[in-house]
């Protein structure tokens, strides 16, 4: 339909048409990157799932070939869901996915490819071992699923996480194997929790000035929140054991980003990650616009300097995407005032980077709430309630009279003597005349010292037409959002730096650029 077209993206990752969901086993191989996604061939709704398959050289530009795996035996009849990519040491690949039986029973599976002579890798073979891994005695096998990228031990024994739920607790268990075919299941459970089922576990090391860390991501099914732990591991013992005060665990992006999957990139030494933004319209919108779900643009991952928490930032290719650019510097704007962004050609397609400069502190109010009401905070206050400092931020995806917009919006609190707390939102309540979609406002809070950083806060803001991506603070924190504006679409779309606090602030720089669309065929 003629909205669904013009809500669609144009560099963020999406098929030409259906369903997806969940990124599945992102590699890197001999110089192509590989992207599996849970797909539905025949519809914009969840169901049929096979394993989408896509390759690019850059990240950006996809190729979409035909599925890679598809239910076609027992032990994958009703689906093959989510999993993960292993490289092993001798150039080898394993895919292992997750198959549902008939009766909804799930047990995982492997799948190779079955000529490497091919670069696309565009034919995979399951083994005939299959199932690999069922469930055992006393685990709950219609819940059990989405291994984890496989890593192998000083024991030489190759490692994969399986999440899963008992009566009371969300389990992540670990399996052992020397041959990659022959698993058998740890005694003790890595990690557990009670949150309810958890999806698409996730475990990689990461280090900084020297230190190693690990991280083990799960998705909450829930709260649709991906949570991450920082901590210890030890090989000998298999033992995960989160860092003090982590026991909550913490989060990547505080928006719409969910199922999320890691992996390392050996051309460019980094972690990226992957993750699945939801649509927040209704299931006959979908049916409307002929496609349902998007990807986030794949984020470099690396651990802070002090260790405590994970920063993200957009792939480094997604700069050269940008064309024409807009510079600003040294801009005030007073209580109540806004600009508008003029020289964009299409800002529903853009890329915003903006610094502030902030001063008068000592109106800033006394942050009185706990970290985890953030985004209560957010749905309260959103970006529109005149605070001491703040809200300022950027309108996107806005009409020419405002009245639709989605803004992304920075409020400071006082923490302590010397530290603030930064709420960044962002604000949909005002992003679509709709009243058939979502428009939950998401947020989280960073702590600065703003006096040591001259008063300067970074946003960039990455937009594409249905989908905006938040970072603040260099990447401190990432909050994704999508959206369904009716009128600010296309060309009528225009972006916006506001101010709505009582204290006066500084544009100190504003980059703002055209985003290229990409090419997925
Ligand atoms: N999506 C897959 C499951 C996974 C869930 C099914 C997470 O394997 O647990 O499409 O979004």
């Amino acid at each position: 339909s003629e909205s669904g077209e013009k809500l669609r993206t144009s560099f963020h990752f999406q098929p030409a048409r259906n369903w997806i969901n969940d990124p599945n086993g992102p590699m890197y191989y001999r110089g192509f990157y590989h992207l599996f996604v849970q797909y539905n061939p025949t519809g914009p709704h969840w169901r049929n799932i096979v394993w989408g398959h896509a390759v690019s050289s850059d990240l950006l530009s996809w190729v979409f070939l035909e599925p890679a795996i598809a239910p076609s035996a027992p032990y994958d009849a009703k689906g093959t869901w989510s999993g993960s990519a292993t490289v092993l040491p001798d150039g080898r690949i394993n895919l292992m996915y997750t198959g549902v039986q008939v009766h909804g029973r799930q047990v995982q599976n492997l799948a190779v490819p079955r000529n490497y002579s091919d670069p696309f890798l565009r034919e995979w073979v399951k083994s005939q071992l299959n199932p690999v891994i069922v469930p055992g005695a006393g685990v709950n096998s219609t819940e059990f699923r989405d291994p984890s990228t496989a890593w192998r031990g000083a024991d030489g024994l190759w490692r994969v996480l399986l999440a899963t739920k008992d009566h009371r607790r969300h389990l992540v268990l670990l399996y052992r194997s020397t041959d990659f075919t022959h698993w058998s299941a740890a005694r003790r459970p890595f990690h557990e929790g009670h949150t309810g089922m958890v999806e698409c576990a996730d475990f990689f090391p990461l280090s900084s000035a020297g230190s190693v860390k690990h991280v083990l991501k799960i998705s909450v099914l829930e709260s649709r929140r991906d949570v991450y732990f920082l901590g210890a591991y030890d090989d000998s013992t298999d033992k995960f054991l989160p860092d003090d005060g982590n026991d909550d665990g913490l989060q990547l992006d505080f928006g719409i980003f969910y199922a999320s999957k890691s992996f390392f990139d050996p051309s460019r030494r980094r972690r990226v990650v992957w993750a699945w933004a939801k649509e927040q319209d209704a299931t006959a919108d979908d049916e409307q616009k002929g496609w349902a779900g998007v990807l986030a643009i794949p984020r470099e991952v690396w651990l802070a300097h002090d260790g405590r928490q994970l920063m993200t930032w957009l792939v480094a290719e997604v700069d050269s995407l940008r064309t024409n650019r807009v510079h600003i510097a040294d801009m005030t704007i007073q209580s109540g005032d806004y600009f508008e962004i003029a020289g964009l050609q299409l800002p529903a397609q853009a890329d915003l980077d903006v610094e502030f400069q902030v001063s008068n502190l000592e109106r800033a109010e006394p942050f009185q709430w706990r970290a985890a009401e953030a985004a209560d905070l957010c749905a309260a206050r959103g970006a529109d309630v005149q605070g001491g400092v703040g809200p300022f931020g950027v309108w996107v995806l806005a009409s020419r009279d405002l009245r639709e917009r989605t803004a992304v919006s920075i409020s400071v609190f006082k923490a302590d003597e010397r530290k603030h707390m930064i709420l960044f939102c962002n604000d949909v309540s005002n992003s679509s005349y709709s009243d058939q979609v979502d428009k939950h406002n998401y947020g989280g809070l960073v702590q600065l010292d703003l006096a040591k950083a001259g008063g300067r806060i970074s946003l960039r803001t990455l937009v594409d037409n249905c989908i905006v991506e938040a970072f603040g603070s260099h990447g401190k924190i990432a909050i994704l959002s999508r959206v369904y504006p009716t009128s600010a679409v296309g060309n009528k779309a225009r972006a916006f730096v506001f101010n709505k606090g009582k204290s006066t602030i500084v544009v100190s720089r504003l980059d703002a650029y055209d985003m290229a669309s990409v090419k997925i065929s």
